[in-house]
């Protein structure tokens, strides 16, 4: 009988994997049929069958997005963080992980942390504002945390149950402060390190991604080292799709990429102009489409 299991974290050629539906944490090799390293992913739902005292994948279940760095499956949803105070909202990051979501078909939700700094701070008060004004309009979920004074983490911890979920964000902004707090009484993270020490390969982990399971099938993946996730496959032409407020909105020409338009023919312009669609997301958008633009260029020409 097959067994149904999630990749967790891979060791050299040890998979290690959590049996869907279940708590339980087996260790697994590679069938040779799929034996090339970049046929499996953490993050993928794998097929396995047990021969003996072991287990061997036999194939690698259809996925439903995959991303290259880091090198990570099926994502449901990104935790962007986000803090007021230092360091501020870098905004253009901000957009472009929802650019990066948007393609992926990842549902993103925008955490705002260190809200225990905004109490007397004008500028963090308007950047709260901003982010609900803007982002809550176009249908993003939002939570508020401070991972010192742990606030809201019990409404951002329901987020997470039964997804498997991606912490992203600049550096400083609060994931390891606020997966920890999460983590915190996650059993499962023992039974993880325990195969790792019965395999002896503990001082060869590669640590670079890592899938911690929490109950309820619900899954946080660790990336240290990443702070961002780069647009490394979206091209300018396509930038535009991935914009949630230019949805519906048809201008003269269809393959206007609301740049170079004149208002007369371009319905986001004229939208940007009344106030409709925000002028910072706006100008941000033709930033990232211009340096995606130029990332073109200098490839293909
Ligand atoms: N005041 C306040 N400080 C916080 C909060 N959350 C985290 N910090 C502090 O912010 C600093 C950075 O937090 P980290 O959790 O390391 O941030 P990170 O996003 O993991 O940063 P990188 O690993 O560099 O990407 C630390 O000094 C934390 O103590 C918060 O809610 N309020
Ligand atoms: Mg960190
Ligand atoms: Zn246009």
């Amino acid at each position: 009988m097959d067994i149904i299991a999630k990749v967790i974290r891979i060791d050299l050629d040890l998979y290690i994997l959590n049996v869907e539906g279940t708590d339980k944490i087996i260790a697994a090799k590679l069938r040779g049929n799929i034996k090339k390293k970049e046929n499996v992913l953490v993050g993928d739902m794998v097929r396995v069958e047990q021969a003996g005292e072991d287990y061997m994948i036999n194939s690698v279940l259809e996925r439903n997005n995959s991303l290259i760095r880091p090198p990570v499956s099926n994502i449901d949803q990104m935790i962007i963080v986000v803090s007021v105070g230092a360091p501020v909202p870098d905004y253009i990051l901000l957009d472009k992980q929802i650019v990066l979501c948007m393609s992926k078909n990842i549902t993103p939700i925008i955490c705002v942390n260190k809200i225990d700094l905004a109490q007397d701070d004008e500028t963090a008060k308007n950047d709260i504002e901003y982010i609900k004004n803007v982002y809550g309009k176009l249908g993003i979920k939002i939570v508020y945390t401070s991972a010192k004074q742990k606030q809201g983490l019990e409404e951002l911890k329901e987020l997470l149950v039964g997804k498997t979920s991606a912490f992203s964000g600049n550096s400083g902004v609060g994931k390891s402060s606020i997966t920890q707090e999460i983590l915190d009484n996650a059993e499962e993270l023992l039974e993880i390190g325990d195969i790792g020490k019965k395999s002896k390969r503990g001082k060869h982990t590669t640590k670079s991604v890592n899938l911690y399971t929490l109950e309820n099938n619900t899954y946080i993946l660790d990336t240290p080292g990443f702070s961002s996730y780069e647009l490394y496959d979206i091209e300018h032409k396509d930038l535009r799709k991935y914009y949630i407020e230019f949805e519906d909105i048809h201008c003269t020409y269809d393959d206007c990429m609301h740049v170079i338009e004149k208002e007369d023919v371009c319905a986001i312009k004229t939208k940007v102009q009344d106030g409709t669609i925000d002028k910072g997301r706006y100008e941000r958008y033709v930033y990232i489409y211009e340096k995606l633009k130029e990332k073109y260029d200098r490839k293909y020409k």
